[in-house]
């Protein structure tokens, strides 16, 4: 008998589940021109040292030179659109085969592709916070021509400095947030990490919490990952092709 294929296996171990949760990272938006971290050559990170910009502290010593750093990134998910792997993942969820999508992102392309049950772990850049008094604001057109500019925005109401409400190193991820994540970590069957290097905690612990739990993990991913020996698929392909590929594989599951 022929091997079964990666997708097939997946759409099998998929098609079997319970309760099946998807842990996603930048590589799920690739494909809508928002450039990840860590890919060589076009990856964020391969640019600037992370720790040095993307900090609370740095943030707090030159919030100037923070936006300068992450306005290109702010500018690209301005003009992105979901791509065919979010559309995947949410047809997925309306199929009732995924409950959750726990997501690193900050870009909101999972639920502009129709999610309804997105974990944003990291926060969102569609928003910024007050740091003085906890105001939020949408990141709108005046703010977005003020940091394009190269200034600082501020607090309309106390002057306090708004920084993009996402989760910057040396924060603390949203409480709230995480404690949905943590149910859904033990009550999953399945987990499905797709575009993550798997390499930022505490999420890139997460599919080993599912799989002391008992869950089976299915990997998409264009790079190795730590956890790659321990999954039971890994489908080292682009998710734009390989996730919309494992919905067509579900259906045609007799
Ligand atoms: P990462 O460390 O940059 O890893 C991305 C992974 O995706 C890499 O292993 C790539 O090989 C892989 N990859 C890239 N493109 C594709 C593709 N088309 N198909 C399959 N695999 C692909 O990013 P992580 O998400 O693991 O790291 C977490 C950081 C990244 C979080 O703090 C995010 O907030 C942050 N981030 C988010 C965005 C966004 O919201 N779109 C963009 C850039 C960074």
């Amino acid at each position: 008998m022929p091997e079964q294929s990666e997708i097939a296996r997946a759409a099998e171990l998929l098609g079997r589940a319970r309760h099946v949760v998807a842990l996603t990272g930048a590589g799920m938006s690739t494909a809508s021109g928002i450039p990840d971290f860590r890919t060589p050559g076009s990856g964020l990170w391969t640019r600037t040292d992370p720790a040095r910009v993307a900090s609370i502290d740095a943030f707090m010593r030159d919030p100037r030179a923070y936006y300068a750093w992450r306005g290109p990134l702010l500018k690209s998910l301005h003009s992105a659109n979901p791509n065919p792997a979010n559309r995947a993942l949410a047809d997925l969820e309306q199929r009732d085969v995924l409950r959750a999508v726990i997501t690193q992102n900050i870009d909101g392309l999972q639920q502009r592709a129709g999610s309804r049950r997105v974990l944003e772990v990291h926060g969102t850049a569609q928003e910024l916070v007050c740091l003085s008094c906890g105001q939020i604001y949408r990141d709108d057109e005046p703010i977005r021509r003020i940091i394009e500019q190269g200034d600082v925005p501020y607090c309309a109401l106390c002057g306090g400095l708004l920084k993009p409400n996402v989760v910057l190193f040396g924060e603390l991820l949203p409480g709230a947030v995480l404690r949905e994540v943590y149910a859904e970590l033990q009550r999953c069957d399945v987990i499905l990490v797709a575009g993550s290097s798997l390499e930022v905690h505490p999420a890139a612990s997460w599919p080993e919490t599912a799989l002391r739990n008992g869950a089976r993990a299915i990997i998409v991913n264009l790079s190795e990952t730590y956890l790659d020996p321990y999954a039971d698929v890994v489908i080292r392909r682009n998710v734009a092709e390989a996730l919309p590929a494992l919905v067509t594989a579900l259906d045609n599951r007799s």
